[in-house]
């Protein structure tokens, strides 16, 4: 049996967050793990408040699950601040947690801030350095180098940044083209680029459920090479019978 951890926020409408992880894990069929890292309060209309766990609360449930269960991968989302970040790395360091993927959530869909600007100093300074994997997004590459993203050779530049912190691989999410929507991983011997068609509609919950299916995989010992691709298909399968659940327009996976 494979575990697999998520340390992220709660989204208690169930379309993002630990909730949505755990639905994840469960349908890929590994054994799921969650431990809240902040609280929202939200609905499919969009965040409407958040509240960090404190840091001492985060570091004692790792330190107590850690100390019994091992998993085989975990993933990060939502840690809101920077005493959360560092209370992960400590964690991560002292039980020397390998196959660790972190989805750098900055903002939410609806523009509601996730992290806060010493959440991301914190998160490059102090957890990168210690990851298999991350995945930002456009915006949050940005966000995170510094670097405008223009073209493909900016891409490559924020990216290199990144693996220079420490991060093994990096992919960098929503790159397009002319009807395509573009992930690309850094950080084998050449990028490798996965493109699907773009989904019309906006779906809740997209980076968080790619970043769960990567764990199940690595955790199942692919390579990050073939859990990304793997993890895509998977996802690009749960568009399919994505519906609005409440009153707002987004989109929600039914797991
Ligand atoms: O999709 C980003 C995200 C991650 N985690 C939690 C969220 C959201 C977006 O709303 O609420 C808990």
């Amino acid at each position: 049996m494979i575990k697999v951890l998520s340390i992220a926020g709660s989204d208690p409408s169930g379309g993002a967050g630990i909730q949505l992880d755990l639905k994840v894990f469960q349908s890929l069929g590994a054994f799921g793990m969650a431990l809240p890292a902040a609280l929202t309060a939200q609905s499919s209309r969009g965040v409407y408040r958040t509240y960090p766990i404190p840091s001492k609360v985060v570091y004692e449930q790792l330190e107590t699950l850690f100390s019994d269960m091992r998993p085989d991968a975990v993933k990060t989302g939502m840690l809101m601040t920077s005493q959360n970040v560092k209370a992960i790395a400590d964690i991560v360091t002292r039980f020397k947690i390998k196959n660790l993927i972190i989805d750098t959530v900055i903002r939410s869909t609806s523009r509601y801030e996730l992290l806060s600007t010493n959440g991301i100093d914190a998160l490059r300074r102090h957890l990168l350095p210690f990851a298999l994997l991350t995945t930002p997004n456009l915006p949050e590459v940005q966000v995170l180098t510094g670097i405008t993203i223009k073209n493909e050779a900016d891409m490559e530049r924020a990216a290199r940044r990144l693996l220079d912190s420490g991060v093994s691989y990096v992919l960098i999410k929503g790159g397009h083209s002319t009807g395509l929507a573009t992930d690309t991983l850094y950080g084998g011997r050449k990028p490798l680029s996965f493109s699907t068609s773009r989904r019309a509609g906006e779906f809740h919950g997209t980076g968080c459920a790619l970043s769960a299916a990567i764990t199940v995989f690595i955790a199942r010992g692919y390579t990050v090479e073939k859990a990304v691709e793997k993890a895509k298909e998977y996802v690009n399968s749960l568009f399919k019978t994505a519906r609005p659940v409440g009153k707002g327009r987004v989109k929600y996976f039914r797991l």
